[in-house]
């Protein structure tokens, strides 16, 4: 059987095994296509089944979570941990809590999770989980009592040698803390179980902010090797949570203008430049939406939703230099991506995880456009996490300079990485192959050397 013949059965077989799980199915065609120059060159992947065995969860956790809402009624939610791969360390990969959560989401992060944390290099196992909960419009007292509730679960499958979750859209520190707090009241031990803590607990320096500046530093890595540099770029940014808004901060540090941010009512276009205090008071303090961005600034335009264009989103009709998309999978389809095209943007870096439809981008890859996939340019924030877990086992606590210059470094390996391997395979440039060869042969070569297990 040929590469490209084994890799149509594990396709067909992944629909078979997990019917209506899109956005899974979309992320393993992407991979396993990428794959082809290494598996036509290197017969032992084949010979050793591995994308058969790599597309399967090594565990799958599915819960029900019951939790009492503020007028003491009963609520149900699901709950998830797909641990994925630990052929190179312990799980470790976020949790999401949204009501869009289902199988197919949480796989799908899961499975990019594995090769992302390969490329940082770190010793780290690939996972992701979360809930269908809705945090919105939910008092402080609900989202304890539902984070207690998910944990009441989720502690049995989880410990610091075994699987570290940490946040992901609709997990920051408030809900880690809430986490953390149920854990060690159960196991009666305090151990680094969750990353993303509070400074004062066992957090680290600098895991706020480096899933968004770690995508900054990608994307300088990346114009450096084509003889440019962010400095004097006018930046679109979608999204207005924690990675939009660090990416939007080390934008402004390294001398580029974020133009825009989004949520999921509207977008905010600000010409002068997005200002920053405004947002993290609107997005971090208050849980507002960025309507209230308007009454602050009135030479800014606010898009609501309702007026987006047909099968696009108005913050990428902006015209920019680099699109740092920020805020979940499939945000950014085909009619956006030739709008960028066509507005002269010439980089498109990806702080979400998947922000990228499979048609936008088969067609930014035929363009002459720069693309940075997510698994590699928001890779700054788990490996950060694993600083965390370094720090945690040490029982040390690390300034944020010290941090932050690691994460630099990682930065810049991952680009090294992904750039290098693209140039081994022909390709170069092309980093979502560079990206996903390097993750995948990692990952691959280790659970080779640890037998059919
Ligand atoms: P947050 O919850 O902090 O922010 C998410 C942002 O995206 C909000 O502005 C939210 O708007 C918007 N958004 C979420 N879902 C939708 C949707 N279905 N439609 C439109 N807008 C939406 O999450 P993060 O910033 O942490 O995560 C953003 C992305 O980055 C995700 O893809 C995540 O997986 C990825 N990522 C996060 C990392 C991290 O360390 N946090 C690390 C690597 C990747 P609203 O507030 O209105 O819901
Ligand atoms: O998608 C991701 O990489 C994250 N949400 C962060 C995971 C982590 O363990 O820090």
């Amino acid at each position: 059987m040929s590469s490209r013949e084994e890799v149509e059965r594990i396709l067909e077989y992944i629909q078979e095994c997990s019917p209506g799980q899109n956005e899974f199915y979309q992320a393993s065609e992407e991979v396993l296509f990428s794959l082809l120059p290494l598996l036509e060159n290197d017969s032992r992947y084949l010979n050793n089944n591995i994308l058969e065995r790599i597309v399967v969860p090594e565990r799958t956790i599915i819960f029900r979570v019951s939790w009492i809402n503020d007028t003491g009624e009963i609520k149900t939610n699901l709950g998830y941990r797909v641990q994925f791969n630990s052929a190179i360390g312990p799980y470790k990969g976020g949790l999401r809590f949204h009501p869009s959560v289902n199988l197919g989401i949480i796989k799908f992060l899961g499975f990019e999770q594995i090769f992302k944390n390969a490329l940082t290099g770190l010793p780290i196992g690939g996972a992701k989980g979360g809930s269908n909960f809705d945090p919105k419009g939910k008092s402080d007292n609900e989202i304890m009592k539902f984070c207690q509730a998910f944990m009441s679960e989720l502690y049995k499958h989880i410990g610091k040698n075994k699987d570290v979750p940490a946040g992901d859209i609709g997990v920051s520190a408030r809900e880690i803390g809430y986490l953390f707090g149920q854990y060690k009241r159960l196991r009666g031990e305090f151990e680094g179980v969750l990353t993303g803590k509070g400074l004062n607990w066992g957090g680290s320096k600098a895991r706020k902010e480096a899933t968004g500046y770690g995508s900054v530093y990608f994307a300088e890595n990346f114009l450096n090797a084509n003889n440019n540099t962010i400095k004097g770029k006018t930046c679109a940014v979608s999204g207005s949570g924690n990675v939009a808004i660090y990416t939007i901060e080390k934008l402004y540090d390294m001398g580029a203008t974020p133009i825009s941010c989004s949520d999921s009512r509207g977008t905010i276009y600000h010409k002068n430049g997005i200002v920053l205090s405004s947002l993290k008071e609107i997005k971090e303090v208050n849980h507002e939406t960025l309507e209230a961005y308007t009454l602050l600034h009135d030479d800014c335009e606010y898009i609501a939703i309702k007026d987006y264009p047909e099968d696009g989103h108005a913050v990428w009709q902006i015209p920019c230099d680099i699109a740092f998309p920020s805020a979940t999978q499939n945000e950014l389809t085909l009619n956006d991506a030739k709008q960028l095209l066509q507005n002269g943007c010439i980089l498109i870096n990806e702080g979400a995880n998947m922000p990228t439809t499979a048609e936008a981008l088969k067609f930014i890859q035929e363009s002459k456009m720069l693309f940075s996939p997510g698994k590699a340019a928001n890779a700054g924030g788990v490996a950060t996490s694993q600083l965390e877990m370094s720090q945690n086992a040490s029982m040390e606590q690390w300034s944020f300079e010290e941090v932050d210059i690691k994460l630099r470094t990682i930065m810049q390996d991952i680009f090294n990485t992904a750039y290098n391997t693209s140039k081994e395979f022909g390709c170069k440039g092309d980093l979502v192959t560079g990206a996903n060869i390097a993750g995948f042969r990692k990952v691959a070569d280790s659970m080779i050397e640890q037998g059919a297990i």
